[in-house]
């Protein structure tokens, strides 16, 4: 069945997933979640797409969830975060394969996080990043409270979420949040040429570095040493790892599959 909120456009081996729900800011109500983490799951298990762009449709990134649904439906909350956000963040940190967050406008609430969450974030001059939750008395989700701390520190990770304050996307590259900010017009190209990029990388190498950082900040020394050391073995029967050393000794340009 054709999606109706997360369009998807293959390139070569990228795929851009775009949220369309631009008349509310592509915010979430359910029906989007469920299609957004279908879609993801499809692409967990492709393996002709090699990197995922995620951008949004209009002027928005994403404004988090839809508050209005979440009103009329009577939900409750902790089942929304459970039933909806965490798969998601789940399922992109866990996406063996770079993923791109391409923040075109207002990155709210969860839509911030859901930005967060993914491996490279680029934004426009013009894009902003809310913790818009405090102004409603909530809490940080959609690994907010996972994320910010390990990207910017406790104490700026502390003052953003309090305040909710606009975060500029030139600020965010300063205080190392995301890695690149493009004006506007750039955005979508110099979006593509990262993950064409990417796409022609070692994309198994990727992902068990991916797998790698996403434990450095939990293990010890000794037990990130180690996982180093699997996963180093992992990388070494791959024949992308074959192929780049072979590459460099013949002096030409290795030709990655992503095996
Ligand atoms: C929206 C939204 C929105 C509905 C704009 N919902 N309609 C997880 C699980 C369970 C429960 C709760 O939360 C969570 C996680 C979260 O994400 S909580 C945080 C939710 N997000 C927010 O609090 C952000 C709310 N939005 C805003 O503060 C503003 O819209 C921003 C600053 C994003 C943009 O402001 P403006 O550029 O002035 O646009 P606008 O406010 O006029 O919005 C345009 C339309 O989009 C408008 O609809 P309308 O029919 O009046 O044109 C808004 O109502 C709608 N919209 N965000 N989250």
């Amino acid at each position: 069945m054709k999606n109706r909120y997360i369009l998807a456009e293959e390139f070569q081996s990228v795929v851009r997933l775009t949220l369309n729900r631009s008349e509310k800011l592509n915010s979430f109500n359910s029906e989007m979640a469920s299609e957004f983490i279908d879609v993801l799951t499809e692409y967990k298990e492709n393996k002709n797409i090699r990197c995922i762009i995620i951008t949004g449709k209009g002027r928005a990134f994403c404004a988090g969830q839809d508050l209005a649904e979440v009103i009329e439906q009577g939900l409750e909350l902790g089942e929304i975060v459970s039933k909806c956000y965490n798969p998601i963040i789940k399922l992109i940190r866990e996406m063996p394969k770079p993923i791109i967050a391409s923040v075109n406008g207002v990155a709210a609430g969860a839509g911030a996080n859901l930005a967060l969450a993914c491996d490279i974030v680029v934004a426009s001059r013009e894009a902003f990043f809310i913790q818009a939750f405090s102004k409603i008395g909530l809490i940080p989700d959609s690994g907010g409270t996972f994320m910010l701390p390990r990207l910017i520190g406790m104490a700026r990770a502390t003052a953003l979420t309090y305040f909710g304050e606009k975060l500029m996307a030139d600020d965010a590259v300063d205080i190392g949040l995301i890695y690149k900010r493009f004006e506007e017009e750039h955005l979508q190209k110099e979006t593509m040429k990262l993950a064409i990029k990417l796409s022609q990388m070692p994309t198994l190498g990727l992902a068990f570095t991916k797998e790698a950082l996403n434990k450095s900040f939990e293990n010890s020394l000794t037990q990130q040493l180690s996982l180093e050391e699997e996963l180093q073995n992992k990388a070494g029967k791959t024949y992308d790892y074959s192929e780049g050393v072979a590459a460099f000794i013949e002096k030409r340009k290795p030709q990655f599959k992503g095996e």
